[in-house]
């Protein structure tokens, strides 16, 4: 394998630097706007949209004042993630990163200002597809979510240890998969406290809309309902 150059790695540690300061500007737009922005992580397919998907349902059918939920979705190519959260009921803008295979601080500003959610909402960013680089940058959220499903395997924590580490939670989907798939739930659970002894997991199925009470009542920790003076 050959050793990365040394001009390699000092244009990453430039890029990520740039990312870091506009992460932290981010913080401070959020913290000042009293959003509670969620980054979630997870390979493609795993089920994010889809489990955003159910949490907009889940949220409207719970007694309290409805939480609005609002979205920034990330792909490649296609604006397919926000006209489904659209669809659903929620607030979403694309962004499109091209070649990149993560989303980036600096266009996150931008996309918040455009959604521009009122004062104590749930803004959810979905990360592109992958376990790997969006691990590494800092969009200035308050926590990390890694999304992971019965479908890619009871080892993965331990192959994608950065992801695992940096989540503040971890939701397992496609629950009702379990009895289908060589998923084992224990050795899963064992593989996460390895690496992360303290994040909470969460288990759901978005298609049967199992699961979702703990998860809504986490995600929308610090979150208040709109009132007419939001
Ligand atoms: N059985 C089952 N299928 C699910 C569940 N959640 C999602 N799926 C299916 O998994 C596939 C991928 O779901 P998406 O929500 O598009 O996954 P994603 O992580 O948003 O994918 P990308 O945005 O492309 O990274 C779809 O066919 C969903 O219907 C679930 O809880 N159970
Ligand atoms: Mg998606």
């Amino acid at each position: 394998m050959a050793l990365r150059s040394t001009v390699e790695l000092q244009l990453e540690a430039r890029i990520l630097a740039k990312n870091d300061r506009a992460a932290t500007a981010n913080r401070e737009l959020f913290q000042s706007r009293q959003w509670r922005v969620l980054n979630l992580l997870g390979s493609p397919g795993a089920g994010k949209t889809a489990l955003l998907e159910a949490t907009l349902k889940a949220l409207g059918d719970r007694p309290e004042p409805p939480i609005q939920l609002y979205v920034i979705e990330g792909d490649q190519a296609t604006d397919n993630d926000a006209r489904r959260i659209q669809a659903a009921g929620g607030h979403a803008v694309q962004v499109g990163t091209g070649q990149g295979c993560h989303l980036e601080a600096a266009a996150i500003a931008q996309a918040a200002e455009l959604l521009n959610p009122p004062h104590g909402s749930l803004l959810v960013i979905e990360n592109v597809g992958n376990l790997v680089c969006p691990a590494l940058f800092d969009l200035g959220e308050a926590a990390k979510v890694v999304v992971i499903s019965t479908t890619e395997g009871d080892d993965k924590p331990l192959k994608y240890p950065h992801a695992f580490r940096a989540a503040h939670a971890i939701v397992l989907t496609k629950t009702d998969l379990l009895p289908y798939v060589p998923f084992d739930r224990d050795r899963f659970l064992d593989c996460v406290r390895r690496i992360n002894p303290t994040a909470p997991v969460f288990e759901v199925s978005a298609l049967m809309g199992l699961g979702l009470g703990d998860w809504c009542a986490w995600a929308t920790a610090t979150t208040a309902a709109p009132t007419d003076a939001s």
